[in-house]
This record gives structure tokens, C-alpha cells and sequence, in this order.
């Protein structure tokens, strides 16, 4: 039976609660559908369908590939995809820690390439997706309002989470850690 995965790097509960206060404090709306907390991580490789035996090869290749150690993950202020001025997502981006978080999607990339994945088609561009918008929202001015969000946190594993979609929503199950 196929399931749907994706690889990613998991917030810890201190970051998790801290970016809801940051945001709750600043009394910011978010436009769209804002994502629940609980499902908040950043991800690395969007796997898709993936039958039992590919996510066993995938975490091998993980296991062997992967040569980031532990680091320390910083943010930075709000963005949005494709553009502010037509946003359809909103999301927290990746200071400190962006070279090691780039380097964990490549290695994720080569674990989905070699496994019989397609290649993703898209630039890697780390972010915390926030709230997903339509119709396309002008969130200008929300982005240049928000600043840095100050809390760090250390990385020290990647994650793979199994999405369950719903009509309630996607809750994301953790299924298999790497560790850096
Ligand atoms: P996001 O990182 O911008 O939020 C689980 O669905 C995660 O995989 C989401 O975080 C989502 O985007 C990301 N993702 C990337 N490509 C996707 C795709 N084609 N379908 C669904 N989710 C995708």
C-alpha cells in the first residue's frame, strides 16, 4: 500500500509555541488559510505516493548520504510565494543555518532521484509555510511590517513524515528520523 511522504526538518515545541506567541503578540491576522502549528516544519523533499520498499531505500541512501552535521537554524522575517504583491503562500523564512538546510534538501533530492522519483522542477528555497492564500493576495505591506523572529533552534536530525489528507486538513505523521 503507497502512502505519501515527505522529508523535512521538524520544529521543536519551544519554536512551535514561540512563533504562535511572536505572531499572536503582533496581533497578526494571517490571510488565507493559515496552517495549523502543529503542522508547522520546513520541508526538504516532497516525496509524493511512495510504496513501503522506496521509503526503505530512501532512508538507506539517507543514512549513508547524508553528511550535515548538527547545526543551530535561525529565521528571518515573513515572504511570500510567487510574489508578495500576488501572494498564494505566506511564509517564515531561514536565516542562520540556510547553507546546511540547502545541503540536507540536495542529499534528499539525490535519495528521491536514485529511489525513482522525478526530479523536482522547482529551485529550493527554505520556508515555513504559514498560510496558503487564493485567490492571490497582495501581502506587501503584512511582510514589511513583521520582522526577524528572534528564536533559534538546533537541528539535529531530518524527518520523515507521513501527510493523512482530510477534509478537516493534512495532519503529518512522523514515520522515520535521520539523525545529523
Ligand atoms: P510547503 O513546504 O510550501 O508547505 C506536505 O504537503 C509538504 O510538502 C508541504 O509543506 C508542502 O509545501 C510540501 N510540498 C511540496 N511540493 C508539494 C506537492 N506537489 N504537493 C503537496 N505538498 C507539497
Amino acid at each position: 500500500m503507497s502512502e505519501r511522504l515527505f522529508l523535512a526538518v521538524a520544529l521543536t515545541d519551544e519554536i512551535r509555541h514561540g512563533l504562535a506567541a511572536f505572531l499572536g503578540e503582533r496581533t497578526i491576522r494571517l490571510p488565507g488559510r493559515p496552517t495549523p502549528p502543529d503542522n508547522w516544519h520546513l520541508t526538504l523533499r516532497f516525496l509524493g505516493s511512495a510504496e513501503a520498499l522506496q521509503r526503505d531505500r530512501v532512508l538507506e541512501f539517507l543514512d549513508e548520504h547524508l553528511v550535515v552535521g548538527p547545526f543551530t537554524l535561525g529565521f528571518v522575517g515573513l515572504g511570500a510565494f510567487p510574489k508578495p504583491s500576488r501572494a498564494t503562500v505566506l511564509w517564515l523564512g531561514v536565516g542562520r543555518g540556510t547553507d546546511e538546510v540547502t545541503a540536507m534538501a540536495a542529499v534528499g533530492e539525490e535519495a528521491a532521484i536514485s529511489t525513482g522519483f522525478a526530479p523536482e522542477d522547482r529551485p529550493f528555497h527554505p520556508h515555513l509555510t504559514l498560510s496558503r492564500i487564493r485567490p492571490p493576495t497582495n501581502v506587501a505591506g503584512l511582510v514589511e511590517q513583521v520582522g526577524p523572529f528572534p528564536l533559534k533552534m538546533e537541528v539535529d536530525r531530518l524527518t520523515v513524515y507521513r501527510s493523512h489528507l482530510s477534509r478537516e486538513g493534512a495532519r503529518y505523521e512522523n514515520v522515520d528520523e535521520v539523525l545529523l
